[in-house]
């Protein structure tokens, strides 16, 4: 059953976007193909609003878009109407929606085809994993277009794939393959056209399986520890540890593998 029949967090969705149910796990999708999934302000609210209370019982989101690409960033026909100070609170929009799906409640697991371009790849950049499909291409063409990044872009793609990298990309407007992102990390895993919603489902359910504090304690403590100095971050691992060791959930799976019961880790 879809959520929008399920439940009222959906009903208020834009039209723009799509929920589904898949157990544990939801379906968010673009469907703006007709624009190629261009970001307008409906949109972003709406994914804040998603991303700020998932549906109940949902422990991992894989985030997508109808039609031939993920998205085409920047509605670029809002921008025309925007003085300097709706730009700023413009730009503050998409960092408040964005914040929401990396420092969200549940991990997001962001399904790549066609353009990732400009405020798309920086969507993209704020989910937690990302698979791209073949035909996926990322670009950042702000600098063409006169404008600047604007959804966060410049904090959270420097970590990813390095400074000098996003300078190229942004300097030059340089396309980059599906390919060439696997090998600069923005890619983590590469597959063929098509097959991207079922690989994402499966690693979306295989993350839905974590216990939910471990999930959440990773997706709000490891981009804060990366950014933060060495001995902040050792304390901060610390108390994360010894939270998530006390949890009934993890007594139970600790005592499961000591019973032979648990789960061994496979050789990939
Ligand atoms: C759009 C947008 C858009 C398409 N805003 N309407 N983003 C860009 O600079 C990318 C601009 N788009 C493109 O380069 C191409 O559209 C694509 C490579 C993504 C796809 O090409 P194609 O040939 O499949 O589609 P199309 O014919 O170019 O576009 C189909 C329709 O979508 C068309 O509208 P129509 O009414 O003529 O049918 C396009 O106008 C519309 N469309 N992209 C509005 N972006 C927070 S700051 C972030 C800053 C940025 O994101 S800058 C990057 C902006």
């Amino acid at each position: 059953m879809s959520m929008s029949e399920s439940s009222t967090e959906s009903t208020a969705l834009p039209p723009t976007l799509r929920a589904e149910r898949r157990g544990d796990v939801a379906i968010l999708t673009l469907t703006r193909a007709d624009k190629r999934n261009a970001l307008d302000d409906a949109t972003v609210s709406g994914l804040e609003r998603f991303f700020s209370a998932p549906p109940d019982g949902v422990r991992a989101v894989v985030l997508t878009g109808d039609g031939e690409h993920f998205s085409a960033g920047l509605d670029l026909t809002e921008l025309s109407e925007r003085d300097v100070f709706a730009g700023v609170e413009h730009s503050r929009s998409w960092h408040r929606a964005f914040e929401r799906i990396e420092f969200g409640t549940v991990p997001v697991v962001a399904v790549l085809h066609g353009a990732v371009i400009g405020g798309g790849l920086e969507l993209a950049a704020a989910a937690h994993i990302r698979v791209a499909e073949r035909s996926a291409f990322y670009a950042l063409p702000e600098a063409s277009r006169a404008i600047f990044l604007g959804g966060g872009g410049t904090v959270r793609l420097p970590p990813l794939i390095g400074a000098s990298r996003v300078m190229d990309m942004i300097l030059t407007g340089r396309t980059l393959s599906a390919e060439d992102g696997q090998a600069i990390g923005l890619t983590h895993y590469l597959v063929d056209e098509g097959a991207g919603l079922a690989k994402g489902l499966e690693i979306a359910g295989r993350i839905a399986g974590n216990a939910p504090f471990t999930n959440y304690a990773v997706i709000q403590l490891l981009p804060r520890i990366a950014r933060s100095d060495p001995a902040a971050g050792f304390a901060t691992e610390a108390l994360a540890a010894a939270i998530a060791q006390g949890e009934d959930e993890a007594k139970a799976r600790l005592k499961a593998f000591l019973e032979k019961s648990g789960p061994k880790v496979a050789r990939s």
